[in-house]
């Protein structure tokens, strides 16, 4: 039986990808690095600030020491964290505020499991905060997706079993992470069917059949 529903924040309940792409893009140009792509960012979903920084690398030649990755890094995310700024609640993906709702009145609690570490201040700028009861991100790990450990500590968070938690996610790493979990996962995105999650959707606007997941 569910009892928690653990969702993925980037791509799930907000697109922020956008904001990414603009951020390492603009990396990757002072880099001159001139051919860091969208195809590219896709490689980036779901894995770590540092593995998306070795994305961006390895479209260059140049090799840089450990600090000075570090540096990059956090040149980028002070990028991100600008157009942050603008973020809203239009961000949002369609009928995620509803989704929510309605799984809170069906007294499910809600959790976000994301590597990121900007979640608290994504959650804040599109006003999501009030919907979810436990947050579980990047500054609460140490081990990004694929590992299990940021779905493992929403469970705990949430005070709930690892089986009595179901994840939604939008990336192949996130999938891993929750089967690894020993969790129950229902893929979105443009990318579901390529996901292997247990249930699939391209979106909350598809008919999902929440009974059945629930049951699970
Ligand atoms: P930050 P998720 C992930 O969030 C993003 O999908 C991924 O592209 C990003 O590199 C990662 O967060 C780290 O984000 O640099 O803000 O700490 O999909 O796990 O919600
Ligand atoms: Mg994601």
């Amino acid at each position: 039986m569910i009892k928690g529903v653990i969702f993925d924040l980037d791509g799930v309940l907000v697109s922020t990808d956008e904001l990414h792409y603009k951020a390492w893009k603009q990396l990757a140009l002072e880099l001159d690095i001139t051919d860091f792509t969208k195809e590219d960012n896709q490689r980036q979903k779901g894995v770590s600030r540092m593995e998306s920084l070795e994305v961006v690398l390895s479209k260059g030649s140049r090799i840089f020491t450990d600090a000075e990755k570090l540096v990059l890094a956090e040149r980028k995310n002070s990028y991100y964290i600008e157009l942050l700024q603008e973020l809203s609640t239009e961000a949002v993906l369609p009928r995620v505020v509803e989704t929510l709702t309605m799984l809170r009145e069906r007294g499910i609690l809600i959790g976000v499991g994301s590597v990121s570490k900007n979640t608290p201040l994504i959650l804040k700028r599109t006003q999501l905060e009030s919907y979810i009861d436990k947050v579980s991100c990047g500054l609460d790990i140490t081990r990004s997706k694929p590992d299990p450990e940021v779905f493992v500590v929403a469970a705990n968070k949430l005070g709930l079993e690892v089986d009595e938690c179901l994840v939604v996610e939008d990336s192949a790493a996130g999938v891993v992470a929750a089967k690894a979990a020993g969790m129950r996962s229902l893929g979105v995105g443009p990318e579901y069917k390529e996901l292997e999650a247990d249930y699939e959707a391209l979106n909350f606007n598809s008919n999902i059949h929440w009974d059945n997941l629930l049951k699970a």
